[in-house]
């Protein structure tokens, strides 16, 4: 197995992520079967190799599940982000003291930047983030210079329709990009080799790469199959309740 990956972070739902933030209009989710679902994610990325550590749910945040929002990894610090949305910012500040036991650098993105985590995309030293409603140009230059600090570089891509960069567009090494909509015709990403992400199965272009395993969202047949030709092993993990929140594969997880 190639180990980029050794450590993931996760945080257990709340039974209040009923109000969580959502656009999808799927319904309310189930707790108790998020609850079983977000156990099968964490199987799934131990069949990873990865050691998970596993936080506490926090009621005050019905969004805190989807932890890669508010913070950056990088190998040579973490980045404490300042998410854009107002009912998710405060779940920086119990992130904070967990991050301080694996990481000697911590960086942090300041108002008035915004920025969440979801709107990042690492492809070796660069960094992709994208412009969305909760990350603005602000909070793309300061982490851009943080990561220059660091030897790292970063770009902006503007978002049109979705929530987050890696809501449609995911980087599965090796120049593979699983892309759908709006990124699959944009210019900084021609030199990839695109894997198509159909516009009936957008919601897997959310699919999450580690150590060479790729987990992809159940129900998407189509990409599955698309994955697996690019030679990946892939593991079909189900997230119908997340989706009812716009959550997808890797908003549930830091990866490290
Ligand atoms: C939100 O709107 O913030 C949550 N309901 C979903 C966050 C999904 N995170 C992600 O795409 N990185």
């Amino acid at each position: 197995m190639i180990l980029k990956f050794s450590r993931a972070i996760v945080r257990m739902p709340c039974r209040n992520m009923i109000n969580g933030l959502t656009t999808a209009n799927l319904g309310l989710p189930d707790y108790i079967k998020a609850i079983g679902q977000h156990g099968d994610y964490i199987h799934a990325l131990e069949n990873c190799g990865l050691e998970v550590l596993t936080l506490p749910a926090d009621e005050k945040f019905p969004d805190s599940t989807f932890i890669e929002d508010i913070a950056l990894f990088t190998p040579h610090c973490a980045v404490v982000t300042n998410p854009g949305a107002p009912s998710r910012n405060g779940e920086i500040s119990l992130i904070k003291e967990t991050l301080s036991d694996f990481f000697s650098r911590i960086e942090k993105i300041h108002s008035p930047g915004t920025l969440e985590a979801g709107d990042v995309m690492m492809v070796e030293d660069h960094y992709y983030i994208g412009l969305s409603e909760r990350t603005n140009e602000e909070g793309a230059r300061q982490l851009i210079e943080i990561l220059n600090n660091y030897g790292l570089n970063g770009s902006v891509i503007k978002l049109e329709k979705v929530l987050h960069l890696k809501t449609g567009v995911s980087y599965l090494e090796r120049n593979n990009l699983a892309a759908c909509g709006e990124f699959l015709i944009h210019p900084e990403f021609q030199n990839y080799n695109l894997i198509e992400i159909d516009d009936d199965e957008s919601y897997a272009a959310n699919c999450l790469w580690i150590n060479d395993k790729v987990l992809v969202p159940a129900g998407f047949p189509k990409t599955k199959k698309r994955i697996s030709d690019a030679g990946y092993f892939t593991i079909e993990v189900d997230l119908s309740e997340f989706r009812k929140l716009d959550g997808g594969l890797s908003c549930l997880s830091l990866r490290f």
